[in-house]
């Protein structure tokens, strides 16, 4: 497996240099000045690439080429969106970056409501609070049909805390609801969120599941004729918010992901921690059913509560026996010869983390920790 790491651009916190110390070899990166549904033009693309190989790394993966919301909506005339897509694909290409994680989640990425939820050994955590959400969703944002749609615990969880809440609670948990959202995206306050929520209304899980094939259906070709792979990233969490459907959830709708366009480029990020969150999921299981169509690997794990929260645990404790799926990757690269990149993904906040103004989730040592605990396993199973 090839070790790679997330770098958010020139304007990440935390350098190529920094980087270096790490040991990783590759790049995970995008053009997130960009604006959704805009051609990442060539030539930026080639700046990028050479102030990442100027430090002795390659451009692994894309992460992400963004989908743009009129196409998860499925309007009528989506040629030029369509179009710019595949030029993108084109121009990436033209520089030798060939392997695509993108999501399909309607509105939001992913979702936290605390960014630093303190961990026993005195780091911080991200954490996805079922009563916080469930108070957002029901008192925030008046959407009553949430009601039914959360554990009756954290439901009532819910109106306590949004009770005993002040406005700069109410404001927090807004701003981490937003900060999944990367790089020109812009946040939505409580009227846009609605305002945005709105547009989605018809749009159950069947309709976004056809919008989603009309997508694979525009760009595999393209991803064919140009040697690029394709691997769509988990829902996070796994589970309808907001009233809108989640179509990447569990091993079923990885089948049907897969099967919408039956072909080696149309492949999966596997997300352990994003998959670990769903309870159906058995994650070292949907390594070994879809290890083929595997073209990237995000490594974290997750901690689940009865009601629905969950939390990021360290890498190699959490739900997810991070051996077993290492394992099935590693049976995986041996069954298909393709090396497969891999990231630590998000880590906690350690020691001087918390003092450097980072991306919630990337800090420099948590997720170094997480790479060196995941690079132990790798060496022993290999
Ligand atoms: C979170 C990430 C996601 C991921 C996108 C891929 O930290 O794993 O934001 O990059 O969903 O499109």
């Amino acid at each position: 497996m090839r070790e790679t790491w997330r770098w958010f651009g020139p304007l990440d916190a935390i350098s190529l240099a920094e980087i270096a110390q790490t040991g990783s070899q590759g790049i995970v990166s995008a053009l997130h000045e960009i604006p959704y549904g805009e051609v990442w033009p060539q030539d930026t693309i080639a700046q990028r690439r050479a102030l990442i190989e100027d430090e002795g790394f390659t451009w692994d993966v894309v992460e992400s080429l963004p989908i743009h919301e009129r196409i998860k909506k499925g309007e009528d005339d989506l040629s030029t969106l369509f179009a710019n897509y595949r030029q993108s694909m084109a121009n990436l290409a033209a520089e030798g970056v060939k392997t695509i994680c993108y999501n399909f989640m309607p509105v939001l990425d992913w979702t936290r409501t605390d960014l630093a939820a303190p961990v026993a050994n005195g780091g911080t955590c991200l954490r996805f609070s079922a009563p916080k959400m469930a108070a957002f969703e029901i008192h925030m944002l008046g959407r009553e049909a949430a009601r039914e749609e959360y554990d009756a615990a954290a439901v009532a969880a819910a109106g306590a805390w949004f009770q005993a809440s002040d406005a700069a609670a109410r404001d927090t948990l807004l701003a981490s609801i937003m900060s999944g959202l990367p790089g020109a995206f812009d946040r939505y306050d409580i009227p846009a969120l609605k305002e945005m929520l709105a547009t989605y209304d018809g749009i159950g899980r069947d309709e976004l599941r056809a919008n989603y094939k009309r997508f694979l259906q525009e760009v595999i070709p393209t991803a064919q004729e140009l040697g690029m792979k394709f691997c769509v990233h988990p829902d996070d969490p796994p589970r309808d918010i907001l009233g809108l459907p989640r179509i990447v959830s569990d091993a079923d709708d990885i089948g049907w992901i897969m099967n919408a366009y039956d072909a080696p480029e149309n492949g999966l990020t596997l997300c352990s921690g994003s998959l670990g969150a769903n309870p159906k999921n058995n994650v070292p299981k949907i390594a070994q059913t879809y290890g083929d169509r595997i073209h990237f690997a995000h490594l974290r794990n997750v901690r689940k509560e009865p009601d629905g929260s969950f939390e990021e645990a360290e890498h190699l404790t959490g739900d997810t026996d991070m051996v077993a799926l290492i394992d099935e990757l590693l049976e995986a690269q041996a069954r298909t010869g393709i090396v497969i990149p891999f990231r630590p993904d998000h880590g906690h906040d350690l020691l001087g983390d918390k003092d450097v103004e980072k991306q919630p989730g990337y800090p420099l040592i948590g997720r170094l920790r997480g790479l060196a605990e995941l690079r132990g396993v790798i060496a022993a199973l290999s």
